[in-house]
């Protein structure tokens, strides 16, 4: 076995083949550096890269903001409340960390994952609720806020963003666009086309590149042989980062310094979080069936709200009683967006085709009738 063996597991390898090549695969992505400025047990690696007080309360009240809506969003499925909803619980310091590095004129370019960037960026509760119920309500988003829809489509949301930085700059803004994708997206031929294209045309851009060790049933060991993904970056003369995802005062921190390249001029950064999907792909997936406690050793102990949460106790910056009445105050939030979802008419099949284009071609129009038809109405 050599330290990146691509073979898949469905071949004829043994179990311990596999563990070998696991944890070949591991050892090697270890080795890689990356910024890290609080470990896992909450203690601080970089004093002097901390943020004042106030930065680090706010990322601790997103993050845990997040982690409510991905922990609701689960139930509500289960209750036949929501459509389908793909869960990045574990994954909180890599989307808020990046996501709360914009300012509301910037843009962002989120994958069906991102809900917890959006969220941070502003995106309304009731409205991301909306979109996993498949309302059109969901699609609609605020006028002050350049959040896209979330894209199903992987990969897609990079040259979009490529193209809304260069218009930015054409109109003679400061603004930025952040694209996300996921290991399994930085496959794709836009991936690497939006790379060289922002290389070429120093577009003020920060592609955030969440690694979280699978793609669907896919592990990142199995996509490809590189242990370190943010080196792809090199290939398009562009700088990149590798930073640890489960740490959003790192993850903020990297990015903040990306944002302003971008910001400055200086063009474009690809920053890889290496993080964990320790939940399901989506309410629709099993995870047990392709993966087992092995591959998920040791994540739990990783998990990034809990790191943050030792750190700001063990300062003194949080007590227990602040934490109370703020998991309240977002309880409180989250049930009053609901309630506003809920008050949303229920969308129907032919909503698919009404947001397309102002005006609805032929073809649209006839596949309208059509799924009237079937569907009765
Ligand atoms: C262009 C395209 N190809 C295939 C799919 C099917 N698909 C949905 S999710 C997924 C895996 C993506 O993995 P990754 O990029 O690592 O993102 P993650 O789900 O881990 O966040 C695939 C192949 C798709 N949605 N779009
Ligand atoms: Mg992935």
């Amino acid at each position: 076995m050599t330290t990146s063996d691509p073979t898949p597991r469905e071949s004829a390898d043994t179990d311990s083949a596999y563990d070998a090549a696991r944890t070949a695969y591991e050892t090697a992505q270890a080795a890689e550096d990356m910024v890290q400025i609080v470990a896992p047990d909450g203690t601080v690696a970089r004093p002097e890269l901390l943020p004042d007080t106030e930065v680090r309360l706010r990322l601790y009240r997103e993050m845990r903001r997040a982690r409510h809506f991905d922990e609701r969003g689960w139930v509500l499925y289960r209750q036949g409340r929501m459509g389908v909803f793909p869960p990045f619980g574990g994954m909180e310091a890599s989307q808020v960390g990046t996501a709360a590095a914009l300012t509301k004129d910037d843009w962002l370019f989120p994958t069906y994952r991102d809900t917890g960037a959006t969220l941070t960026l502003g995106l309304p509760i009731a409205r991301a609720i909306a979109y996993w119920r498949t309302s059109p309500h969901g699609w609609h988003m605020p006028e002050d806020l350049k959040v896209l829809p979330f894209y199903i489509p992987i990969a897609t949301q990079y040259p979009h963003a490529v193209g809304a930085a260069i218009a930015e700059r054409r109109k003679g803004t400061r603004n930025i666009a952040m694209a996300f994708i996921g290991d399994g997206g930085s496959s794709e031929g836009d991936f690497h086309e939006a790379l060289n294209f922002a290389g070429a045309l120093n577009a003020p851009c920060v592609f955030i590149l969440q690694n979280n060790g699978w793609a669907i049933s896919v592990p990142t060991r199995h996509q490809t042989r590189a242990t370190n993904l943010s080196r792809r970056a090199e290939g398009y003369g562009i700088p990149g980062v590798r930073v640890d995802g489960n740490d959003v005062l790192a993850t903020h921190h990297v990015t903040r310094e990306a944002v302003e390249r971008a910001r400055r001029g200086e063009g474009p950064t690809l920053i890889e979080t290496v993080t964990y999907r320790v939940k399901p792909h989506t309410t629709a997936d099993d995870p047990g069936k392709y993966r087992t406690d092995a591959d998920n050793a040791g994540w739990d102990a990783k998990d990034p709200v809990l790191r943050l949460r030792t750190h700001l106790l063990s300062e003194g910056l949080l007590t227990e009683a602040d934490e109370q009445a703020m998991l309240a105050g977002i309880t409180a939030e989250f049930e009053a967006a609901l309630a506003e979802a809920d008050s949303y008419p229920e969308p129907t099949p032919e909503d698919i085709l009404d947001h397309v284009f102002a005006e609805p071609t032929p073809q649209l129009r006839a596949q309208r009738e059509q799924i009237s038809a079937e569907s009765g109405q």
